[in-house]
């Protein structure tokens, strides 16, 4: 099992499109085990971007991750790490495939809706930037036996 954070950004807030979002990762059989909605500071925007704070786009995606709230999740599941970043997509919402969420609902390299942990390492970091661990809501999902065969 791994856990990652997963952010609906400011467009995606603004766009009426947090359902939609959410909801694909629950049909998909993933745990949403933490969610909640909060305002990005210019502080927290620099430590979840802290490789790209001295990029050249940085002023403007601080801006706008700073532009309205966003909600912030931790997913968990088999193999969820890479498993949601297939499901955003290739970060320029006009080069992701669709079928994906910004390959549908994207045409931004910036507004690209939403982010993910892209490895284990940023995944454990992302998600102590957001969520204390008593935030953390794991539970058993009684369906199991119906979303995969108990070897897999
Ligand atoms: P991703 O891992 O898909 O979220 O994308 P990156 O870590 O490469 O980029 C982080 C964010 O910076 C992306 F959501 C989009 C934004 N970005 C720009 O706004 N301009 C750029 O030239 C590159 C990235």
């Amino acid at each position: 099992m791994q856990r990652t954070l997963v952010l609906l950004k400011p467009d995606a807030v603004q766009r009426r499109l947090m359902g939609e979002i959410i909801s694909r990762f629950e049909k998909k059989g993933l745990n949403i085990i933490a969610m909640k909605m909060l305002q990005v500071t210019p502080t927290l925007a620099k430590e979840h971007y802290a490789e790209h704070v001295e990029k050249p786009f940085y002023p403007g995606l601080e801006s706008f991750i700073i532009s309205a709230p966003i909600v912030a999740m931790a997913i968990e599941g088999l193999e969820a790490i890479r498993v949601v970043r297939e499901m955003l997509g290739a970060t320029n919402g006009l080069n992701a495939a669709a079928g994906t969420i910004r390959g549908d609902f994207s045409s931004s390299r910036q507004m690209n809706l939403v982010h993910a942990s892209d490895g284990e390492e940023a995944a454990a970091r992302e998600l102590a930037l957001y969520f204390n661990e008593d935030e953390i809501c794991a539970y058993n999902p009684v369906l199991t036996s119906f979303m995969r065969a108990a070897d897999e």
